[in-house]
């Protein structure tokens, strides 16, 4: 029997929430389950699927010892429903409920936010699998080939656990949402994801480890928004899915880590001192640091679409309502209704970037952007320490938040990465600078080829400090013809 800690492995989905004694739910889980295992073999990790692979699975809630790993084939993984304990008396920690005890049912009057919420929360999640499933066969070794299935399973399984919450909580609607999940297309013309950066192509493997860099960072910021949630399970729920959301962001800072690394090697080796020359940098075949670069601005731009507009009623609303609180919203010292505080916003007035101070409550969105950034500069503070421990003077920077942006106060205007206000000629004519042009793109490309062997890793990348679980260097993470 589950103890809140220990996971129930007996039924078709593993999970410690009961579903043993809940016959509703589980039948409408296991309805639902055919439909997933079909839309994992259609759109989740294209080959690969009858490969062993090195996964960890989540066996237990305890933080201090929560998963196992082993050989298994994807589709046959165990994807459970997992919520961090319980925490005694907790009280709603903000907005207009802030200190009642925390809801265990929906209020009705916030129903359709926290729906809203959980849908677009639960549409990242197989969005992120399904932009993710050519990459198999460009993997530069078995060890990353392992770290995309790992990335990609848990996906999976956090769509589980938005999909539960709909099931469990929101009856005939919450199984509509739940259906649609597994309709909607990242990329699709007429069915495309919910949100602009999940419907972006994730083309190579430097773009995977920019995503998981940065956009499963917008994910850990509107996590921890989520998981301080006055709706209890929604914060149990998501306060899970953080523990295993940090490993994909290890798996975007050291992938990108490791390029850095093999880049400034290969270019010490050659003789070459300016480490902005692509030309030479390229005939190495290895990625030049320019290059990446403009991978950054481009990720760091569609990331930044993610946390919504400057100014947002939605976001005041939640807040109010005790449904999305801010960043460690339990850490924080103030009055955690924000009745009267300002907060100092970027804006465009008349073309010009300035800013200016708005009540705190509609300015949520770019609080949490704030956080994101702050939080982003430190694995670009250390790929940059790898740069300088090469010799070299270049430094990667995360761009100006009005810099090729699509949703909020900038999508009018353009900026180039600096900040700096640009008309239109002057974009068009400078944009190859700024983002990644065709020709890098292609490049890229060209360097994609499958390292298979155990152990070995393709040219552009240098191997990891570590490898999983304590596993050799030469450790067969995937076993692809098993
Ligand atoms: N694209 O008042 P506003 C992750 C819409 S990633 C399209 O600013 P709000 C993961 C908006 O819906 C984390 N539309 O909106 C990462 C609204 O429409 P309605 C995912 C957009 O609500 C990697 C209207 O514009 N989780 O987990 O304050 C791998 C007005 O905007 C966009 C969440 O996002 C956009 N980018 O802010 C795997 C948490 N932005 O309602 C997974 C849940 C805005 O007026 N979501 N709009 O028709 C939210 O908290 C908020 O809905 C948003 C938007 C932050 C997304």
């Amino acid at each position: 029997m589950p103890d809140g800690l220990n996971v129930d492995y007996d039924g078709l989905i593993p999970n410690n929430v009961g579903l043993a004694d809940d016959a509703r739910v589980r039948k409408a889980l296991e309805t639902w389950h055919p439909g997933y295992i079909g839309w994992w073999h259609d759109m989740g990790p294209e080959g690969f699927q009858d490969a062993l692979v090195y996964l960890r699975t989540a066996v237990s809630v305890d933080p201090k010892g929560w998963a196992k790993f082993g050989f298994v084939k994807m589709p046959d993984y165990k994807w459970g429903v997992l919520l961090a304990p319980a925490v005694e008396g907790r009280t709603i920690p903000f907005g207009r409920h802030r200190g009642e005890a925390v809801w265990q049912e929906v209020p009705g009057e916030y129903r359709a936010m926290l729906r809203r919420l959980l849908v677009i929360q639960g549409d990242t999640e197989p969005a992120s699998v399904e932009q993710q499933r050519h990459l198999g066969a460009t993997a530069p070794s078995l060890y990353d080939l392992r770290n995309l299935f790992q990335v990609n399973v848990e996906e999976g399984r956090h769509l589980w656990a938005m999909v539960y919450l709909l099931q469990k909580y929101f009856g005939r609607d919450g199984r509509e949402e739940a259906e649609e999940l597994l309709r909607r297309r990242s990329g699709h013309a007429d069915t495309p994801r919910m949100l602009g950066a999940f419907n972006e192509a994730t083309p190579d493997w430097l773009s995977f480890f920019m995503f998981t860099y940065f956009t499963d960072r917008d994910g850990k910021m509107q996590l921890e928004a989520l998981a301080q949630s006055g709706f209890d399970p929604l914060s149990r729920t998501t306060r899970f899915m953080l523990t295993e959301e940090a490993h994909h962001m290890f798996v975007g800072e050291s992938g990108v880590s490791r390029i850095v690394e093999r880049s400034c090697e290969a270019m010490r080796a050659g003789g070459i001192d300016n480490p902005a020359d692509t030309v030479r940098a390229r005939a190495l075949g290895v990625i030049d640091l320019p290059t990446i670069q403009r991978k950054i601005n481009l990720h760091v731009s569609l990331t930044l679409d993610l946390f919504g507009n400057e100014i947002s009623t939605n976001a005041a609303n939640a807040f109010n309502a005790g449904i999305k609180g801010r960043y460690r919203e339990d850490r924080l010292e103030d009055d955690h209704q924000l009745l009267d505080s300002t907060y100092p916003v970027l804006r465009c007035v008349a073309g010009r970037i300035v800013e200016e101070k708005v009540p705190a409550l509609s300015a949520l969105n770019m609080r949490l952007r704030d956080d994101f950034g702050a939080d982003a500069a430190g694995g670009v503070g250390r790929w940059n320490k790898v740069i300088e421990k090469a010799g070299y003077a270049f430094r990667l920077t995360l761009p100006h938040v009005a810099f090729n942006r699509r949703i909020g106060e900038f999508a009018a205007i353009h900026a180039d990465p600096a900040g700096r206000v640009l008309d239109a000629g002057a974009w068009s004519a400078r944009q190859a600078e700024f983002l990644p042009s065709a020709d890098d793109n292609l490049y890229i490309a060209a360097l994609m080829k499958p390292v298979h062997g155990a152990g070995q890793f393709a040219n552009w990348i240098a191997p990891p400090k570590a490898g999983v679980d304590g596993k050799p260097g030469s450790f067969e993470y995937v076993q692809i013809h098993a």
